[in-house]
């Protein structure tokens, strides 16, 4: 069972990558997310623009992988809720089991990471945090950053992520800081 909090961020979450807004996401969905991400950035090179193709869809591949249950390429909504509450689960577990699961969502935190970080630095700024919302339609805002930011050094590092990513998925506290990932939630 997912908690109120976790619902909200499921249904959140689901509703930014479905792009083109037809209740189902799949590689569709990750091709916009793309050429989004490159207008945010301003990416013209064609090269660029292939590459950072290349890592958006490598992304909807590893969750089609982990969340498409009946094998279709795409995900329903109702997928999307089971892989959220399959994470739950296999945290609430052993601790084998547990394991696992963190690391797949460290993985996932890596590739967030890289996703938002557009220079080869060991951490995101402010500026590449806020070209992150915009790719997702998303308002720019200082204060999620600076939530993210936890222990106050003006730039996000890979750790600060991977705190933020297990908190949006499996947290159910208000106030954790990683309930911003994808910038302020509907009320
Ligand atoms: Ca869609
Ligand atoms: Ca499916």
């Amino acid at each position: 069972m997912l908690g109120d909090l976790q619902e909200l961020k499921a249904s959140h979450y689901f509703d930014l990558i479905d792009e083109d807004d037809n209740g189902l996401v799949d590689a569709r969905d990750f091709e916009l997310r793309a050429d989004r991400m490159a207008e945010a950035r301003n990416v013209h090179d064609p090269e660029a623009r292939a590459e950072l193709r290349d890592r958006v869809m490598t992304w909807w591949e590893h969750l089609c992988a982990l969340a498409d249950i009946d094998d279709d390429d795409r995900v329903t909504r109702e997928e999307w809720e089971t892989y959220w509450e399959a994470l739950q689960a296999s945290v609430n577990q052993a601790e084998a089991e547990n394991s696992r699961t963190l690391q797949s969502l460290e993985r996932a935190a890596r590739g967030t990471f890289q996703a938002m970080n557009t220079t080869d630095t060991p951490h995101v700024t402010e500026e590449e945090y806020a070209e992150w919302l915009q790719a997702w339609g998303m308002p720019e805002s200082k204060a999620a950053f600076d939530q993210l930011d936890r222990d106050g050094t003006g730039v996000l590092t890979e750790q600060d992520l991977v705190q933020a990513v297990k908190e949006f998925y499996l947290s159910n506290d208000p106030q954790a800081p990683g309930n911003v990932l994808y910038g302020e939630l509907p009320r």
